[in-house]
């Protein structure tokens, strides 16, 4: 049996991307399904994924009660996958919204089995110049210097410690105690790779294209902007050791 990739997607009214960005991912290899982790998005996005899933066992979803942040969406969706589907080998985070390229997948499989990787991260800051499209300058700036001030602070090596397209490899995940990760919004991208760099765990990025999304509503708001100052200072002076199982 071949081992599964799985690309989590969290949604929150994601109903004009939702059916392209499936299909787009189920077609970049045989071994990847789909998990999507919706929060009860008032739009229906969830009715699309169910209907999409009646035909094709690769498409999953985990429907949550109401809009609870990024971090939790991801963090509940590593948990029942772990828990209830077999076979799994890597477990990629993924947007809805086209601003991660599905192309990249297969080169994420490639490069964590090639290099025996437990985890690799898109960035949008390691190639020559800064990799974004269609982003206002003022939104570019703070992504930048929020990556400048999280790797200082966190004594980072990691250029792109906020990007949201990744993969795990799932027995890595699996070792993780998921109930003390403290972040909600963006800051939980800079939380993962943390825990993952500060415990000894082999970590490499991959360039990375970011593209504005074309459809659907930004969700960045100024409570997720303030958390990720404010957590990465908390998480500068926490355990992390606790983060794992030995
Ligand atoms: N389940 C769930 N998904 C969320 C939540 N917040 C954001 N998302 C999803 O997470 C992904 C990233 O969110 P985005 O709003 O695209 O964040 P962004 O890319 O920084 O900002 P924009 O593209 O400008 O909107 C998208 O697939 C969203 O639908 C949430 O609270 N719960
Ligand atoms: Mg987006």
């Amino acid at each position: 049996m071949i081992e599964k990739t799985i690309v989590v997607i969290p949604t929150y009214n994601e109903k004009d991307n939702i059916k392209s960005i499936i299909s787009t991912v189920l077609s970049k290899d045989d071994s990847i399904d789909v998990f999507i982790v919706d929060d009860n998005s008032p739009d229906g996005t969830c009715n699309i994924v169910e209907n999409m899933k009646s035909s094709n066992e690769r498409i999953h979803i985990l429907k949550r009660e109401k809009k609870s942040g990024l971090g939790p969406a991801y963090l509940a969706g590593f948990e029942y996958i772990i828990k209830n589907i077999d076979n799994v080998k890597y477990i990629v985070e993924m947007d809805a919204d086209f601003s991660h390229d599905p192309n990249k997948l297969p080169i994420f499989i490639k490069r964590m089995n090639d290099e025996n990787l437990d985890l690799i991260v898109g960035s949008r800051y390691c190639g020559a110049g800064i990799s974004v499209i269609n982003w206002p300058l003022q939104r570019l700036f703070l992504s930048y210097y929020a990556n400048v001030y999280a790797r200082i602070m966190l004594s980072s090596k990691i250029k792109d410690l906020t990007g949201g397209f990744k993969c795990f490899r799932r027995d890595a995940l699996a070792k993780m105690n998921f109930s003390y990760v403290l972040s909600k919004g963006y800051s939980f991208q800079i939380e993962m790779n943390n825990a993952f760099e500060k415990n000894g765990h082999k970590i490499s990025e991959e360039s990375i294209i970011f593209t504005e999304r074309h459809c659907g509503l930004s969700k960045m708001s100024g409570n997720i902007i303030f958390e990720a100052l404010f957590r990465v200072l908390r998480l500068r002076f926490r355990n992390q050791k606790k983060y794992f199982r030995l």
